[in-house]
């Protein structure tokens, strides 16, 4: 059930890296006009999931790993409504992972915002898919959710940004939910967003992010240039961030899932389901089953 309740003071520990993720959200919102009836946040499991909490909008807590698939069916009830589906590596790269990369093949017009702390916080630190080798243990290599995103060709929008550069983030979410509110397909944004508690990486990503959009011949048009720059800048020892994919064409309507199944854009939230004017419609309807 999508309620709208008023949002509660945040739980998250001083200094957690998703309150930087939260004021933009906000600030995105406010930037584009988006009345908050018209937003939807579909929060996941963990710590990040629960920022739908914090926003005065319409939210749902989602099942571990399972917001992707209930975004996309808010938007297809009601493709008026602007859906941002939010968690963490954890929720999304791991139990969500089968998801997530439908999500990409769906091309629904929703966003996709994953807070990529390298662990799982609200579980207290243990190793997460995103985790580096030898964090608490792990002797898995880190999954690149960027470099899997480019390696799908759908025209969609891929972005990665971090806590510790708000206007940055901003500026990111803006185009992103423009994309959405295009109707131009999916949106997926990853944050990397610091847990300051189990996994404080503030300082270390702050020295080593690099914006792909500050080296020469970037061209966030050209998904194989974007892939062999963000390998070439891990190869370098820093972090790819940056808008990684804007496609060349909008090619909105034949894009998004919304207006595949829901070519008059009326999902069933808004179809008149009204008796009296539908009688003659439910009487020809019991004749033909009768
Ligand atoms: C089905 C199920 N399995 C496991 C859990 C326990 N659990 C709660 S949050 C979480 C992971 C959270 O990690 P992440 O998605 O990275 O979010 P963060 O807390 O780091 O923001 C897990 C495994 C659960 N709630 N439900
Ligand atoms: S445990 Fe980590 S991710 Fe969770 S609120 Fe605290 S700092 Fe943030
Ligand atoms: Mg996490």
């Amino acid at each position: 059930m999508v309620e709208n309740v008023k949002p509660i003071a945040s739980t998250w520990c001083p200094g957690c890296g998703d309150f930087g993720t939260l004021a933009s959200v906000k600030k995105a919102a406010l930037e584009l006009g988006i009345p908050n009836h018209e937003l939807v946040l579909v929060g996941g499991i963990g710590c990040s999931g629960g920022i739908h909490n914090f926003l005065d909008m319409n939210g749902l807590h989602a099942l571990h790993g399972r917001l992707l698939a209930q975004a996309v069916g808010v938007k297809l009830a009601n493709p008026k409504l602007t859906v941002i589906a939010a968690g963490g590596d954890g929720d999304g790269y791991a139990i969500g992972m089968g998801h997530f990369m439908h999500a990409f093949k769906k091309n629904a017009s929703i966003l996709y915002l994953v807070m990529n702390n390298e662990t799982y916080g609200l579980t207290k630190g243990q190793a997460s898919p995103t985790s580096q080798l030898g964090f608490e243990g792990n002797v898995e290599n880190p999954f690149d959710a960027m470099l899997t995103a480019l390696s799908i060709p759908v025209p969609n929008y891929l972005a990665r940004t971090f806590s510790g550069d708000p206007k940055h983030m901003t500026q990111v979410l803006v185009e992103a939910l423009q994309f959405n509110r295009e109707n131009k397909g999916f949106a997926f944004v990853e944050d990397l967003s610091p847990c300051v508690t189990y996994n404080d990486t503030f300082k270390e990503w702050r020295a080593k992010v690099q914006d792909l959009a500050k080296l020469p011949g970037y061209d966030p048009t050209d998904r194989a240039k974007t892939f062999q720059m963000c390998l070439d800048t891990i190869a370098q020892g820093k972090i790819p961030i940056g808008v990684m994919h804007r496609p060349k064409e909008a090619s909105a309507e034949a894009a998004a899932l919304e207006l595949k199944l829901l070519p008059d854009r009326i999902g069933p939230a808004a179809v008149d389901i009204d008796l009296g004017s539908n009688r003659a419609a439910y009487e020809k309807l019991l004749r033909a089953v009768a």
